[in-house]
Parts: structure tokens; sequence; C-alpha cells
């Protein structure tokens, strides 16, 4: 099997370190690993498949001989996706930078795979919350067209890295010291204001726009409506911080063409790929987040029809967003590419 280099931008974050997992776990058929960061984190050694690398600080000279960059996100893909591009290679982003470009192909893999191949150089990575409703939604589409969603969502703290995690857990010791608790982060990093998300919910994730959603919101809308190529599929969105450290949670209203059976619409969920349907209201069973983390596949329960409109349901799905939310839907579309020959 021909390898491929492969470099990693944001080798030390939330994201790039499960790119290691991952590419660990399944095997990925790599030659050169070259592991790249901001000055800050170079010189840090990571071990990989047994191996020692050391982390190098990102130049616009770093993608010489690469053949695949996997960009964990941030405002530093923006920077080098287009040295990267110059130099050949294939960069997949999880940023939001390149998203809803036109000449970008938006992709979760088990929608929309015939799609990379519009691509440029450049493939992008949805929005964690927004790969995670894609998954659960795909398989119902199939069965009927959708009309319209509503979504909220319950947003883990490490959706803002691996600083949030850290916030959380030390605004927890501190609360239970009887200390004030001390915001750092949250809602957004960009922004002056900031609160505890301990013992609390935050109902704002990246920076307010203009008609008073919020930019998560945004991506969640417009995403969506990339990835199905549909522009008729409306969502509204409302993006909210809870006190999780790992994996998202959303609750979607769903409304369809026409009428769906459930039993037809769960074994649709059950058979997709990436999706596990977990759902037995007599055994109190239903995805949380503290059972989803650390795994690839998305889970879907508390499927129910909303008696209020007509050809409506509700569920509830969640995912392990660093995983299926980010690394692993990245690493997925570098595997479509190679199983395809389109790389
Ligand atoms: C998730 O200010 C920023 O750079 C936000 C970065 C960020 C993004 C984004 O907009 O690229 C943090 C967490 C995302 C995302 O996936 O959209």
């Amino acid at each position: 099997m021909k390898k491929y280099n492969v470099a990693i931008l944001g080798a030390t974050g939330a994201v790039g370190t499960e790119f290691l997992k991952l590419i660990e776990e399944r095997n990925f058929p790599f030659n050169k690993l070259r592991l790249l960061a901001s000055k800050r984190s170079a010189g840090k050694v990571l071990k990989v498949c047994g191996k020692d690398y050391t982390v190098e600080e990102a130049t616009k000279d770093s993608f010489k001989g690469i053949d695949i960059a996997l960009f964990a996100g941030g405002s530093i893909s923006k920077e080098f996706a287009p040295y990267a591009v110059q130099a050949g290679a294939v960069v997949i982003d999880n940023s939001s930078a390149f998203r809803m470009d036109p000449d970008v192909p938006l992709i979760v893999p088990e929608v929309n795979p015939e799609a990379i191949l519009g691509h440029k150089g450049i493939i992008a990575n949805p929005n964690c919350s927004t790969i995670i409703m894609c998954m659960a939604l795909k398989p119902l589409y199939d069965l009927a067209k959708i009309k319209r969603v509503v979504v909220s969502t319950y947003q883990a703290v490490s959706g803002a890295g691996k600083e949030g995690i850290e916030e959380l857990e030390r605004q927890v010791g501190e609360y239970v010291a009887g200390k004030p608790m001390t915001a750092e982060l949250l809602p957004t990093g960009s922004m002056p204001k900031h609160y505890p998300i301990a013992f609390n919910l935050i109902p704002q994730i990246d920076i307010f726009l203009e008609d008073l959603y919020t930019k998560e919101e945004l991506k969640m809308v417009n995403e969506t409506q990339k990835i199905f190529n549909d522009k008729n599929f409306k969502v509204s969105a409302t993006c909210v911080r809870v006190p999780v450290y790992r994996s998202h949670s959303e609750s979607v209203n769903i409304e369809f063409e026409h009428d769906l059976d459930l039993a037809e619409m769960r074994k649709a969920l059950a058979a997709f790929p990436g999706v596990q349907v977990l759902d037995d209201t007599v055994k109190q069973e239903y995805p949380m987040p503290l059972y989803t983390s650390e795994k690839n596949d998305c889970f879907v329960g508390r499927l129910r029809r909303d008696d209020t409109r007509p050809n409506t349901f509700n569920l509830w799905v969640v995912g392990d967003q660093i995983r299926k939310g980010a690394a692993l839907n990245t690493l997925q579309i570098a595997e479509v590419m190679i199983k395809n020959q389109w790389i």
C-alpha cells in the first residue's frame, strides 16, 4: 500500500493530540510524519507508534514534500494553508476559515464523499456540532427530505481546546473550596468578558453577529445546507456551552416533507455507518456525553413524534466532538481519498 508524507499543524492541542492517537489506532498509511505548531509549542517531543517526534515551529517552508496536511484548526490555518497548497499538499482543515468558500468542499464522509472531487487543494472539515447533527440527519433525509430543523446544542468545554478542560477543573476546585471562581476563557477567548462554566450554562459560543445569533449558530445553518447541497433545508440553532468535559449533545426537532414511521426511522439510523441507536425508554437507555467520549460513533436516542406539527419528530444525538466532530472526520476524509485513489 502506498504511504503518504503527512504534516499535522497544531499537533499539541486537543484536536492535534487526537490526530496522533487515531493515526496509530487506524494504522494510517504514513511515511514521513511532521508535527508542526506555533513557536510556543515547538521543541515538545510526542510519541507516535512508539517513535519520538519533535514538534517544529510551522513556517512557510514546512510543507515541502508533504502529501497530506492535517490542520487542527484555529487562526493558524488561514495563514499556512496557502503555503501547504503551493507545496503540492492536500490540506484538510478543521477551522471555519475556508468552509463556506465555493472552491472548498465541506465534507462528512458518510454524507457527501463525492464532493471531495471538486477540491483545489483545500478540503474543509465542518464544525463539530454540524458534523454530529448531520450524522443523525443523513439517514433520515434519505427517507424523506428535511424542510426544517430546530436544534439546541449542549457543547462540552473541550470544544474550546485543552484550556477549556483546565478552566472547568480549576473552577470546580475553587467552588468546592468556597473561593470565588476565576474565569479566563469562556464563552470565547477573543472577547473581554468571561464567565465561569462550572455549575453554569453559557448561551454563547463564538462571537455575536448582527442578526443576534452567534457565529457558531450560523456555522450550523450554512454548513448543513452546504453539506446536503440543499438551500431549502432550513436550520435554526441555539448553541450552549455546558460543564461537560467531552462530547457534544444536541436536541433536534426535524420537520420532513412527508410523514415517516418511527420503526423505519430507527432502522435507517441503526443501519447508517458511524451511527448507533441507543433508545430504550423501558430500560432507561439514551446517549449521554459521559459514555460516548473517546468513541468513534455518534449515538441517537429519544426518537419520538412531535405532535404539535405534521411530519415532525424529535431526537437526541451525542458524539465525541474531538473524534467524529474533528480529528476522526478529518482523517476519514483522507482515508476516503486514499481508498478511491483520489490522492
Ligand atoms: C471551533 O477564534 C477562533 O479562532 C475560533 C476557532 C474555533 C473554531 C473556528 O471558528 O474555526 C474554535 C473552535 C471552531 C470551529 O470548528 O468552527
